[in-house]
């Protein structure tokens, strides 16, 4: 179908992440005529980008992909309970296979300006070549984390050697092996990261401004047997997850810290330490998220537990994190990051007490020291969520840049749609509920194809947010909010990034509540015909 003879298309889809790629599939399903538009040369989104050594998924692999194709659960396997990149992507790349994606995706093709155009309630989207696109509809599939960003440090780009962001790792796999490596970033990538190359390099130096908490994962292999067992328990994997907060397998824990004994405490910890995966972040006593106190005593338990991991004190001390707490930030997980500390090889650069001053020709210069490296690694994060939009000139009403809607603070309708941008939807919008991305995704995927479905079958031209919905939903995001120590805390979830302009002070990016809460609220407004949207009809 094509919903006006003059378009290019029905609807247009920004990015070929799992986002992208559902998005594609349900559009086919309705009969639209759809394409996705991506900047790489080929589709999975963050495990197409991601291919730093290490990559892996931190919650367990059969929780974090699609639940609605049986065939797809029938058919795919997994090897690990955490799998990495390379497996992560090869499931991408099946599923596009299996839905014949590819015919209508367009890749090596960044979209620069997306722009409204009341004359024929449609989208005008050019790419950076120049090429324009029009459709009905848009949906942003654009990922929440796909803007690297390098250090706001003096010299960043006059180093010599070989230098890249952990996002844009070079395929020469041996770039690393037996080089004298500085690494600059301790978030959940730059530990992934360097608890590999500690394996291969001659030397790594790591360059922490801030420690995180992080735990072990306790990755292990799925034999075939165990697979057909995970495959039975599927329906339930996934009600699980839909019935969690955030959307995650792990059950949370109702009592709070103060409610059991000391002694019952620490088993407890001992017990969820030994587990795999995020349980010692989202089944722990559940005010170890909210009351400084309770939090403190869990903190202090894992700090015992990196200070039995690292041999020196003095580094151990140093990776024990002081101005937060456990689980305050988003935890990363580990396998052996603490013990690369006790290789003769390895070294740790506390740069709050010997702070870089530039990079140079050769290497970093500190305070104290002058290094020099054949390869730098930028761990160093990305313009998170906010980011993405801000990438591309977005423009709506009136030719009003989404930039100036959102530079008061961000203003959405449930995280899907923004007033005075009319068709536009987003997929992992800002104040959407993130958690565990592909619930999230799936969810949110099935929420704008059904309003699109109803749209085309109610002769809707156009649909935007109301001032009042607006309003309301970004009362009800910043009211969530309240009481998490995770809002308390500088990170890329509460909008910090300190390499980027305008990112120095905390916001809101996230909704905080709980997922089952967010989807009544989302079908509350299809049950009542979207009535809740300003919606108008064609003649
Ligand atoms: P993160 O978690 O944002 O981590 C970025 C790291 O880089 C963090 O340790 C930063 O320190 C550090 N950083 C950033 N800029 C600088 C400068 N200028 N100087 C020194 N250190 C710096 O990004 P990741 O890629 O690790 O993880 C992103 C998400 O991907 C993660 O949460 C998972 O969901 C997957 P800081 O903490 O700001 O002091």
């Amino acid at each position: 179908a094509k919903l006006d003879p003059t378009l290019d298309f029905d609807v247009l889809i920004i990015g070929a992440g799992q986002s992208g790629m559902y998005s594609l599939h349900r559009m086919r399903q309705i009969g639209l005529k759809a394409r996705v538009l991506e900047a790489g040369s080929g589709e999975g989104g963050t495990w197409f980008w991601n291919r730093y050594p290490g990559a892996r998924f931190d919650s367990e692999s059969y929780s974090y992909i699609f639940s609605f194709s049986q065939e797809l659960l029938d058919e795919w396997n997994w090897s690990e309970h955490f799998a990495g990149q390379d497996e992560t992507l090869r499931y991408c790349q099946y599923f596009a296979k299996k839905f014949d994606l590819k015919k209508d995706m367009q890749f090596n093709t960044r979209v620069a300006s997306a722009k409204y155009q009341q004359s024929t309630n449609s989208w005008l989207l050019t790419d950076t070549d120049g090429q324009t696109y029009t459709s009905r509809f848009i949906i942003t599939a654009m990922g929440i984390l796909n803007q690297p960003t390098l250090p706001n440090i003096p010299g960043v780009n006059d180093f010599k050697g070989s230098a890249f962001h952990t996002a844009r790792w070079p395929s020469d796999a041996s770039a690393v092996n037996g080089k004298r490596v500085g690494i600059i970033g301790t978030g959940a990538t730059a530990i992934q990261t360097i608890q590999e190359l500690k394996k291969t390099v001659g030397s790594l130096t790591v360059f922490q401004r801030t420690p995180n908490w992080t735990a072990p994962l306790r990755n292990t292999k799925i034999s075939p047997e165990d697979m057909e067992g995970i495959r039975k328990r599927y329906p339930t994997i996934f009600q699980d997850c839909l019935d969690s907060y955030a959307c995650f397998i792990h059950k949370s824990d109702s009592r709070s810290v103060f409610d059991v004994s000391e002694e019952e405490r620490e088993k407890r910890w001992e017990d969820l330490y030994s587990q795999a995966g995020f349980s010692k972040w989202l089944s722990n006593f559940y005010d170890i998220g909210t009351n400084r106190a309770a939090n403190e005593l869990f903190s202090k338990f894992v700090a015992d537990k990196i200070r039995q991991r690292v041999n020196d004190p003095i580094t151990a001390e140093k990776l024990i994190p002081k101005n937060h707490g456990f689980g305050t930030r988003r935890v990363p997980l580990e396998g052996g990051y603490y013990e690369a500390f006790n290789q003769d090889n390895v070294e740790l650069v506390d740069i709050n007490v010997n702070p870089i001053e530039k990079i140079h020709e050769k290497g970093i210069k500190t305070k104290d020291k002058d290094y020099e490296f054949d390869v730098i690694v930028y761990a160093t994060g990305f313009d998170a969520v906010t980011g993405s939009f801000n990438a591309v000139d977005i423009r709506g009403i009136d030719g009003v840049p989404l930039k100036n809607t959102w530079d008061g603070g961000i203003k959405t309708y449930l995280g899907l749609t923004v007033q005075g941008f009319p068709n536009m939807f987003m997929i992992m919008g800002p104040h959407q509920m993130f958690g565990n991305i592909p619930r999230s995704i799936e969810y949110a995927v099935g929420w704008v194809a059904d309003f699109i479905e109803y749209a085309v079958n109610n002769n809707i031209v156009t649909a935007e947010a109301t001032e009042k919905g607006v309003q309301e939903w970004t009362e009800h995001v910043h009211e969530c909010a309240k009481g998490l120590l995770a809002n308390e805390v500088d990170s890329w979830m509460t909008g910090v990034n300190k390499n980027v302009e305008g990112k120095q002070t905390r916001s809101i990016a996230r909704y905080n509540g709980p997922a089952p809460g967010y989807r009544k609220r989302c079908d509350d407004v299809k049950a009542h015909d979207y009535e809740t949207l300003r919606l108008v009809k064609g003649t």
